[in-house]
This record gives structure tokens, C-alpha cells and sequence, in this order.
């Protein structure tokens, strides 16, 4: 699991060949992992949309992780799922999609964080560190985010309002990549966004 440059998707108002072609493009250009993020989709349209998106991720070699639901992660065989805060408890999903599945989990405190490892989670997401409009949810401070990295084995990514400009904020702070939606989605040139991310993101893990 590369966690260095992680896609997680989004709609907008792209229509269903043009999201699939940003995920090709984001893929083709060097994203490590992508996480499909669905909200409003049923769950046969979800299902579709997961195939889809697992010919892509699969072409590439780039692991597919599913938020949220454990279904369809099961249902396209994914190579893991993606759990926040109001979702069933971690050690349940980790009985559920067995050792060997990725499960990635949010986590906003050391306490969570910690009890997120203890239960079986592989990787730890954590954020909004900067604000976003593509979540409405709470700030996490940098200060926080190292504390958690401090606390657990496990790796972590930040996730939230990241952007090409503000990368460099995470020197020293212990993490294993950037998770990025709007910034990657919503480039004019998704390709060229995801080389520059990219480059800096490992000149920033470099220096860990
Ligand atoms: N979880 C915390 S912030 C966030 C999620 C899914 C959204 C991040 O989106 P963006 O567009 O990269 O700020």
C-alpha cells in the first residue's frame, strides 16, 4: 500500500465518461491509490460505477478503495474500504472484509486514532486540515495531526483542503502521503495537477 499520492473522487457535475476519464488520468500521471466516494449514489448504480472504476484502478495497478461501504467492496472485490466516524465499529468491518483488505479509517484525535489501530485499521486518515468546501466537517491542526503520528504504528494520510501551495506545510510531520479531491478533480489539466502534486509530495515525504 503506497499511500503517498491518494485520489479520493468526487461528482461534481462530471458526467459518467468524463469522471471515469479524470480517474484515468489521475492514475495514468502517478496517483498511488484512489478511493471511490459516493454519497448520493443508489446501491446498483454504486456497483456499476465501483466495475467501472475498478477496470481503471486494475489496468494501472493501483489499488481501489471503496468509502464507506463494505458491500461493494466485497461485491467488486476492492482492494479495501475506507470507514469514517459514523460507521459500523472498525473491529466489525475487519471481521467483515477478512486480514487481507486494506481498512482505512478516519481519525480527528490521538484516541481514535489509537483505538482505530488496536482494532484492526491499516492506514489512518486524518482531517480537514485546512478548510474545504468539499466536506462539512471539523478542522484538525497540524499540531493534532503529528500528535496521532506520534501515537500509532500505523500510517497515516492528511486529507482536506490540500493543494499544490500548501504541501510544503507538511515537512516534519511524520505522515505517509496526501489524500486529495477537489485539487486532482477539478484541475484544468488533471494530468499535469497530478505530476506537480506528485513531485512535491515526495520531495515533502523526503524530508520526513
Ligand atoms: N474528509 C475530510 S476532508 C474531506 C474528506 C473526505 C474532503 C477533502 O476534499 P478536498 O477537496 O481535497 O478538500
Amino acid at each position: 500500500m503506497d499511500l503517498t499520492l491518494y485520489l479520493v473522487t468526487g461528482r461534481y457535475d462530471f458526467n459518467e465518461a468524463e469522471f471515469l476519464s479524470v480517474i484515468d488520468a489521475a492514475c495514468k500521471n502517478g496517483v498511488t491509490l484512489v478511493q471511490l466516494r459516493e454519497k448520493e449514489l443508489v446501491t446498483g448504480k454504486f456497483y456499476d460505477l465501483a466495475l467501472q472504476v475498478k477496470a481503471i484502478t486494475d489496468r494501472y495497478h493501483i489499488p481501489l478503495i471503496i468509502n464507506d461501504r463494505v458491500d461493494i467492496c466485497l461485491a467488486v472485490d476492492a482492494a479495501g474500504v475506507h470507514i469514517g466516524d459514523d460507521e459500523l465499529p472498525v473491529e466489525i468491518v475487519r471481521a467483515m472484509i477478512g486480514p487481507e483488505k486494506i481498512l482505512g479509517v478516519s481519525a480527528k484525535t490521538v484516541e481514535r486514532g489509537l483505538e482505530a489501530e488496536e482494532a484492526g485499521a491499516d492506514y489512518l486518515g486524518i482531517g480537514a486540515i485546512f478548510p474545504t468546501k468539499t466536506k462539512d466537517t471539523a478542522l484538525t491542526s497540524i499540531e493534532t495531526l503529528k500528535a496521532i503520528n506520534e501515537a500509532v504504528r500505523i500510517p497515516s494520510v492528511a486529507i482536506g483542503g490540500i493543494k499544490e501551495d500548501n504541501l510544503i506545510d507538511f515537512c516534519g510531520t511524520g505522515i505517509a502521503g496526501v489524500s486529495i479531491v477537489s485539487e486532482i478533480m477539478r484541475a484544468k489539466d488533471v494530468g499535469e495537477k497530478v505530476r506537480h502534486l506528485k513531485q512535491k509530495i515526495e520531495e515533502v515525504l523526503e524530508e520526513q
